[in-house]
């Protein structure tokens, strides 16, 4: 399924409204770094995350360890950032 890439305008307007967050990938993605207290913490937040991404069907690229959460979000079927990477970023932010 075709999905629209944001111009670098539009990436960087939503970016605006993205605590923390920032551009990775030349642009191509948004990227945050989250700290828990500790590995249940992380994991529960991963989880729910993971529920978001299912129901969205749109899904994080992640590295965890222990209580950090390393999250970069980007379209694959779109080569770049998308609305998707919007949505589940502020989805991400509403938890
Ligand atoms: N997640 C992300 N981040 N980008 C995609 O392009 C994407 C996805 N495509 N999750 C979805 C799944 C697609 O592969 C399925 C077939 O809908």
């Amino acid at each position: 399924m075709a999905v629209e890439k944001l111009i670098r305008s539009e990436a960087e307007s939503a970016l605006g409204d993205l605590d923390g967050w920032d551009f990775d990938r030349d642009g191509d993605a948004f990227r945050k770094v989250f700290k828990f207290d500790d590995f249940s913490e992380a994991w529960g937040f991963m989880a729910r995350v993971a529920l978001i991404a299912e129901k969205s069907d749109h899904h994080p690229e992640w590295f965890n360890v222990y209580n950090k959460v390393d999250i970069t979000l980007t379209t694959h079927d779109a080569g770049g950032l998308s609305q998707r990477d919007v949505k589940m970023a502020k989805a991400i932010e509403a938890l």
